[in-house]
């Protein structure tokens, strides 16, 4: 039996991006089945999505980009693929990375990690702060699980069917816990964990999700997060 990979997209209000996105993405990888998970857009996200013939699911109101992945996950699972690879609705991120991170879980690995900043990876100049929080977090996560991981925020990511099982359960909705915590989850769980470098493109119009006060104090919450879900392991806690 051939190996069945689904891409979740999660989306927020990407009506002109996600043509584009999902062109680029049959383009890239004719052989994966496609899933958008429109995240309470208000715009006509679901209508692009079914336009360019994905599977479209649909949160009735915004829940965030975690909760958007979980939902994906939940549907690769039930409808038993083996692989889910995800990928940013946006355009950011391109598609021809998504060979190497398949080839990653070919060679083993559970959750295969684009990564902006790693060798081989292209210049990304993602601003001061955020670089400075990007390798404060990096650092927390390898010194927490011991694995050369240089770009833990990346969205950019494949899991096995291994981390797909554990994931739909457990994937964290919070923002930058969808990403950061999530690692530190899957490493306690036992799954391995590769980086692999890829090729994100900057922003071509809007906003990121989260700037200046705001990322900062989410920054804050991930670590405190981290801080009280090592505590509660070590009391014998389980999740
Ligand atoms: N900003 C945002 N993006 C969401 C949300 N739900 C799903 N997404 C999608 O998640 C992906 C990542 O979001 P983005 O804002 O590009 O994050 P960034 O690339 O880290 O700045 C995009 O494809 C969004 O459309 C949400 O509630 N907020
Ligand atoms: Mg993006």
């Amino acid at each position: 039996m051939p190996i069945r990979t689904l891409a979740v997209i999660p989306a927020f209000n990407e009506e002109s991006s996600l043509p584009a996105t999902l062109r680029e993405l049959r383009a890239a990888a004719p052989e994966l089945a496609v899933a958008v998970v429109d995240d309470g857009s208000t715009d006509a996200t679901s209508a692009a999505a079914r336009a360019g013939g994905a599977t479209t699911l649909r949160h009735p109101f915004n829940l965030g980009v975690g909760a958007a992945v979980r939902t994906g996950l939940r549907y690769a699972l039930e409808r038993d693929f083996d692989r889910v690879v995800v990928v940013d609705a946006d355009g950011q991120h391109d598609a021809a990375g998504i060979a190497a991170l398949c080839r990653a879980l070919d060679d083993g690995a559970s959750v295969a990690l684009g990564s902006r900043f790693g060798t081989g990876s292209p210049h990304y100049d993602i601003g001061a702060m955020r670089r400075r929080g990007q390798q404060l977090l990096a650092g927390v996560v390898r010194r927490l699980t011991h694995r050369e991981l240089t770009d833990v925020t990346s969205g950019f990511r494949a899991f096995d069917r291994k981390a797909l099982e554990f994931l739909a359960a457990e994937y964290p909705a919070e923002f930058l816990a969808d990403t950061v915590e999530v690692l530190l989850k899957c490493h306690a769980a036992g799954l391995a964990i590769v980086e692999v470098p890829i090729a994100m493109r900057p922003r071509s119009g809007g906003r990121p999700s989260s700037r200046h006060l705001k990322l900062l104090i989410n920054y804050l919450r991930l670590l405190i997060g981290i801080a009280s879900w090592r505590w509660r392991r070590s009391i014998g806690g389980s999740s």
